[in-house]
């Protein structure tokens, strides 16, 4: 192999490392932002990144880390697209002697050796966080809250979590009611079909809970086609806080946000070359975040990188 002369870092024998790196798709704001963190941070580096964007299917995804294990690449990282059924190819990389590391999202396998680390944020908690903000806005009301939810990819972790999280924070008032909840899959166009549906069978909605900025903001189109006012008639929560998101906070059309950090790739990297190097590595790293109110959101846009 070529010595490294790109001055970023080499493995033992100046080699340059290659990674190959199987993501969820293109889905939202977050992912585009997540994309490039990595593709900026494995350059940086010095890797040489192999790329694929799986669409949102997990028939892509396993295909992508096959043609991984067949190049022989050194690490295989991937974000992977819903928690389960996994082992089967994980189980291939482990036979192959190739690392994997998780990012992002989690994986429901049993046999915790079929991977090195996960790194990424902690959705449950992300859940607690906005189920929190809505019991205490609520806390004295006397009257039901209808509450619609719009879930992310089913079966994807981030659904899964950040609707377990909510559900904790707000079952301790029973006034607090979620009347629906449907999968709008993270995405814009299907927050939107899904909230127009919402809107058509419940004339009594109070808040809408969308597990990502890029539903709320779909949903907002289909609010704002109804005649209602985003922010004011229904009261909206969302997780992500990318640029899209916050500027409809700062707008006043979302209340409350809750953050979840896209930019992974340096962590990423850090983690690939410790894997390679044979260094002792955390089983679990989570991503640190904050929470937006529309204020919060007016102060903090202006220096927002993504
Ligand atoms: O919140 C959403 C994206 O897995 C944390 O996926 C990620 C989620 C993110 O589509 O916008």
């Amino acid at each position: 192999a070529p010595a490294n002369n790109g001055g970023g870092n080499a493995a033992a024998g100046d080699k340059k490392i290659t990674l190959g790196f199987a993501q969820v798709g293109a889905e939202s704001g977050w992912r585009t932002a997540n994309t490039k963190s990595i593709q900026d941070s494995a350059k940086e580096a010095g890797y040489e990144l192999k790329f694929s964007d799986a669409q949102q299917k997990q028939e892509n995804q396993i295909k992508a880390i096959r043609s991984y294990i067949q190049q022989k690449v050194d690490v295989i990282a991937f974000s992977p697209v819903v928690e389960s059924g996994w082992d089967t190819v994980l189980k291939e990389a482990k036979d192959a002697g190739i690392p994997v590391i998780l990012t992002d999202r989690a994986v429901d396998s049993a046999d915790k050796t079929l991977y090195k680390t996960f790194i990424g944020s902690d959705f449950v908690e992300e859940g607690r966080k906005a189920g929190q903000w809505l019991a205490d806005k609520y806390k004295d009301s006397s009257e039901d809250v209808n509450i619609v939810e719009l879930q992310g990819t089913t079966g994807s972790a981030p659904a899964n979590d950040r609707k377990a999280g909510f559900e904790e924070k707000i079952a301790a008032n029973p006034k607090l009611k979620v009347i629906a909840s449907q999968t709008g899959d993270f995405t814009r166009a299907k927050g939107k079909e899904v909230m127009q549906a919402f809107l058509k069978a419940h004339k009594d909605i109070d808040v809408l809970y969308a597990h990502n900025d890029d539903m709320a903001l779909g949903a907002i189109q289909a609010i704002e086609a109804a005649g209602l006012k985003p922010g004011e008639d229904i009261v909206i929560i969302s997780v992500d806080a990318v640029k899209d998101g916050m500027q409809a906070a700062a707008d006043g059309k979302i209340n409350f946000i809750v953050e979840c950090n896209p930019l992974l790739g340096p962590q990423l990297m850090e983690a690939v070359q410790a894997v390679v190097d044979g260094k002792e590595i955390e089983a679990r790293i989570v991503t640190e975040e904050t929470t937006f109110t529309s204020e919060q959101a007016k102060e903090a846009l202006p220096s927002r990188q993504y």
